[in-house]
């Protein structure tokens, strides 16, 4: 019995061990890169996958301003993940503003903000909550840098045309705010790889 045993273990499973050596070892050191790869996508992904809200405020909608701040944050490499106009409520607002409510500026602001349709956006990329502030600029235009939206844009901070997020807490607490999660998409743009270290 042994013997047979033994017989079958040589001639099937022998032959096939060598046979196929090489593409076990390949298996084998396949499936650990993409252990190793898992891991290493895993710890970089809430960098990727950080997001913003960049909103076009009733003044730029206004003024035909929206093309052109979209097209800043596409061609700078981010990508968009929602977008949608809304007329902003009292209450949306008093929400997203809940810092600034006790401020005496606070009922001009929520006049300016209720002026017509804001366009809400979410924006995914690399560190894009900082790298969207100084994309939009101070917050008094008159303080702002040629080059920003706002110091592109606008000349008061009554009408500064566009919000941005100011902390990954922050956009994370607006986003929930502005959009439903099925309002979002997760999606693959096929320029991620050279936009960005993967
Ligand atoms: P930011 O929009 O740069 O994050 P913020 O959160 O301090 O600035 O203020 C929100 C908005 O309130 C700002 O975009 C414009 C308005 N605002 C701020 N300070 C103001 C002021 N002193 N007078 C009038 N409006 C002001
Ligand atoms: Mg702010």
């Amino acid at each position: 019995m042994s013997v047979l045993r033994s017989c079958v273990f040589h001639g099937v499973t022998r032959p096939f061990y060598w046979r196929h050596r090489e593409t076990t070892k390949e298996l084998v050191s396949g499936f650990a890169a993409a252990l190793l790869c898992g891991l290493r996508s895993k710890s970089s992904l809430p960098d990727v996958r950080e997001r913003t809200l960049i909103a076009v405020k009733p003044d730029g909608v206004h003024r035909r301003l929206v093309g052109q701040i979209i097209q800043r944050f596409e061609q700078r490499g981010f990508k968009l993940v929602g977008l949608k106009m809304l007329q902003v409520s009292d209450d949306l607002l008093a929400q997203h503003y809940c810092h600034l409510r006790t401020k005496p500026f606070y009922p001009s602001l929520q006049e300016y903000m209720t002026l017509g349709p804001v366009v809400a956006m979410v924006w995914e990329g690399h560190n894009v909550v900082q790298t969207s502030r100084t994309m939009v600029g101070h917050t008094n235009p008159a303080e702002a840098q040629s080059g920003t939206v706002r110091g592109d844009f606008s000349i008061h901070v009554s009408r500064n045309v566009v919000h941005a997020s100011d902390s990954r807490e922050g956009a994370e607490r607006e986003i929930q705010l502005w959009f439903q999660g099925k309002e979002l998409l997760n999606w693959d743009s096929c320029d991620q790889t050279i936009t960005c270290e993967p």
